[in-house]
């Protein structure tokens, strides 16, 4: 059995895990930064044996280096791109994250980005509540978003329930993938540029990570072109942000729909007066319903560990 101070917190993560770590387990919490958290490595760090991080602040590089007893990390999220995962691989330690429960979530959210960037129903809303309506000014057209080319990059889970709801919006569906998908119904492109080309919305469900990052740069950027939207909903390490802000400030591309950002919660200052641009905070999963279902599972991976040592869904 696995007692409590084998067990840390590291990070922020959902109140419900937070409150179930310290209630029934009375584990341990790993301390932000500074002299604190150097004292608790050094004292606590070679009797971990559990990690228990989000897809916002994982176990990264250092921090696994000083729990050289680390056995399992359970990661709130189906990201863990925050966690040094090729270290976890190299020394067997195994990850789980919480997929299936937020795909509906975060496909929602991806069609709610889809549908305000390319409507500009964000802006429209700003221009009723600021006055300018009743000043009798017409709020400028906007582009239509049934029937459109759209790509996806990263035909997954996410990735194929985004691809269904716009299916119901009579879109031609195109993917980009790590590789072709046998028996999808959707035409598949080689690359990411050849994706952009051949469509009028890229929309980034792409895992984040090293294999991934910088994907979508300057050259996929000009392949969307000036009258191409992106929406991202999948981790902003995908894009290369300088080169996003330039596009979207030059109009090369005619519009973006984030979720996501390179340094959350740094969203770039450049973008806050663009109206090209629809920005929210990360919320892709976040509804009561998606996050309980998380955190059950984030419990039920820790039980099981605790319990039997096996996780219930370890990443491949
Ligand atoms: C989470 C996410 O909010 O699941 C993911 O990968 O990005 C979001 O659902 C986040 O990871 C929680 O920290």
């Amino acid at each position: 059995p696995i007692s409590g101070n084998a067990i840390v917190r590291v990070g922020p993560v959902n109140p419900t895990v937070a409150q179930a770590l310290l209630e029934n387990y009375a584990s341990l919490v790993l301390p932000d930064a500074g002299a604190q958290r150097e004292a608790f490595l050094t004292e606590h760090g070679s009797s971990i044996r559990v990690a228990v991080c989000s897809g916002k602040i994982g176990v990264d590089t250092q921090t696994m280096k000083r729990l050289p007893n680390l056995e399992a990390i359970v990661n709130f999220g189906v990201g863990y791109d925050a966690t040094d995962v090729a270290q976890a691989t190299e020394r067997g330690i195994p990850i789980s994250n919480t997929p299936d429960v937020l795909t509906d979530c975060v496909a929602d959210t991806a069609l709610g980005l889809y549908l305000d960037t390319l409507r500009t129903l964000s802006a429209a809303e700003r221009f009723v509540r600021n006055g300018t309506w009743a000043t009798g000014v017409n709020f400028p057209l906007a582009t239509r978003a049934s029937s459109k080319r759209v790509g996806i990059l990263g035909l997954g889970r996410i990735g194929a329930a985004i691809a269904k709801r716009l299916e119901g919006f009579d879109c031609e569906i195109h993917y980009h993938n790590r590789s072709e998908i046998t028996g999808s119904p959707y035409t598949y492109h080689p690359s990411a540029t050849a994706l952009a080309e051949a469509t009028d919305v890229l929309i980034v469900a792409a895992a984040g990570g090293p294999d991934s990052a910088g994907l979508v740069d300057a050259a996929v950027l000009e392949a969307i072109g000036p009258k191409g939207f992106l929406i991202n909903i999948a981790r902003g390490s995908v894009v290369d942000e300088p080169a996003l802000v330039a596009a979207l400030q030059a109009g090369t591309i005619a519009g973006a729909g984030l979720d996501v950002f390179a340094s959350e919660p740094h969203v770039p200052e450049e973008l806050f007066g663009l109206e090209n641009v629809v920005l929210l905070p990360h919320l892709g999963s976040g509804t009561h319903e998606t996050r309980a279902d998380m955190a059950s599972l984030v419990l039920d991976n820790l039980r099981s560990y605790v319990e039997s040592g096996e996780l219930v869904t370890p990443i491949s």
